[in-house]
């Protein structure tokens, strides 16, 4: 078998790249390992940046977005009973998207099926081989038979634990890793959300969030050790810890509920470089990871996207490989970028266990300084609302 463009993962990033590629007649093939039931029972990311909105209006999977999910013009920020906003529209004139990842990825699905590219799920034991020479290809194992694909290029978007990132040779490859010393405990619930905005909150308990997905589904986030696991959790700790991690006139206003989903998440920054060997090219979550507090995972997959989208597309209509050779610092300029800021929020709204009065005394300054200070605001609210691509 021979493919244009074969992609691995059938998570948001090569969904995406599959259906912008597909809309330029370039075919691509994606070898999913798990199922689309499964892939779409994942929670993740619940915030859009307008480059992905935008993405997706091009990818032609926008309509439902449009009419399901909130606008947001601003986030509110509180450490202790002291709570204030940022506003996006003020500082960049755009809003971000509340929209979950599971239905920016079921639209994706959706749209792929309904067009006909194709997709292999329950894929095993992917190989890639070639990669540094004119013609790679692919082999995998599906229904206990070995295939091949014979393609130009092959787009490794299989996330942190795939096989496209360890192709790159230790010799070529040089990773940054910053692992921090606790997770978040989520929760899905079937209440409304606490405030019509997200809600960050330093407490002296440490990190949490309040988050939504539309008006009767909230999702929740408590930073816990690293030794916890969800099974340590009942659902009234939660709710319990949360309301003492918020302000009280907010915690006053939670409803709380059973929840429907909930899950242990561990912090990592992680940058590979380079993003590209050959003709494979590393997209989203496979080259890079961010702790989820700038929400910025989901949304620099995407700006990758962008970038190796518009490369393969001028090298196919253009004979032009200016754009794919370009890729790769391209996209880690952005990268890096996104990086930076999740790692500055991080630090700045997160408990550390060796965290020092004088540490937290320094956390509580800058939130003043946020709180008072137009140009950090927007400074905050330009990175937030995400850089331009
Ligand atoms: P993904 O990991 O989503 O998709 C990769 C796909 O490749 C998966 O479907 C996997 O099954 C498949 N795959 C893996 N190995 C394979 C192989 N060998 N062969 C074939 N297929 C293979 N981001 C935010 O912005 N906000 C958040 O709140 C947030 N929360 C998160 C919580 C968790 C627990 C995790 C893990 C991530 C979270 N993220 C969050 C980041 C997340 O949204 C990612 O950025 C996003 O899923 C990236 O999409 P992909 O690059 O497609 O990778
Ligand atoms: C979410 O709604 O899941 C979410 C929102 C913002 C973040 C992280 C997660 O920074």
């Amino acid at each position: 078998m021979r493919s244009q463009v074969v992609i691995i993962g059938g998570g948001p990033s090569g969904l995406l790249l599959g259906q912008l590629l597909h809309l330029r007649g370039i075919d691509a093939i994606i070898l999913e390992r798990k199922t689309r039931e499964y892939v779409l029972g994942r929670i993740r990311a619940g915030v859009l940046e307008q480059g992905l909105v935008g993405l997706l209006e091009e990818a032609g999977v926008a309509d439902r977005m449009k009419v399901e999910g909130f606008p947001h013009d601003g986030t509110l920020i509180s450490y202790g009973d002291e709570i204030f906003r940022v506003d996006f529209q003020e500082h960049t004139g755009t809003p971000v998207m509340v929209y979950g990842q599971t239905e920016v990825t079921r639209d994706l699905y959706d749209a792929r099926e309904a067009c006909g590219a194709p997709t292999v799920f329950n894929v095993e034991n992917v190989v890639i081989h070639d990669a540094d020479s004119a013609a790679p290809f692919v082999t995998y194992d599906v229904d206990g038979a070995q295939k091949r694909i014979d393609c130009d290029f092959v787009a490794g978007c299989d996330g942190f634990h795939g096989v496209s990132r360890k192709t790159i040779p230790d010799t070529v490859r040089k990773e940054f890793e910053k692992v921090y010393p606790f997770g978040w405990l989520g929760i899905l619930s079937e209440t409304p959300p606490v405030n019509h905005e997200l809600i960050y909150a330093n407490s002296e308990r440490g990190f949490a969030l309040c988050s939504m997905r539309n008006a009767n589904l909230s999702r929740y986030y408590v930073q816990c050790s690293l030794d916890d696991k969800v099974e340590d959790w009942s659902n009234e700790a939660f709710w319990d810890e949360l309301k003492r991690r918020i302000p009280a006139d907010t915690a006053a206003q939670l409803v709380t509920g059973p929840s429907i989903e909930k899950s242990i998440a561990p912090l990592r920054s992680f940058v590979t470089e380079p993003m590209r060997w050959g003709r494979l090219f590393l997209c989203g979550d496979a080259a890079h990871i961010v702790p989820p507090t700038g929400a910025k995972g989901l949304n620099t997959a995407a700006s990758d996207v962008h970038y190796l989208y518009g490369g393969l597309r001028q090298f196919y209509e253009e004979n032009d490989s200016t754009g794919i050779d370009a890729y790769s610092a391209r996209a880690l300029s952005r990268v890096w970028k996104a990086e930076r800021f999740s790692w500055w929020f991080s630090s700045l709204m997160h408990r550390y266990p060796d965290q020092t009065e004088f540490d937290h005394r320094m956390q509580v300054a800058e939130l003043e300084f946020l709180r008072s200070n137009k140009a950090a605001q927007a400074a905050m609210a330009i990175n937030y609302v995400g850089l331009p691509y």
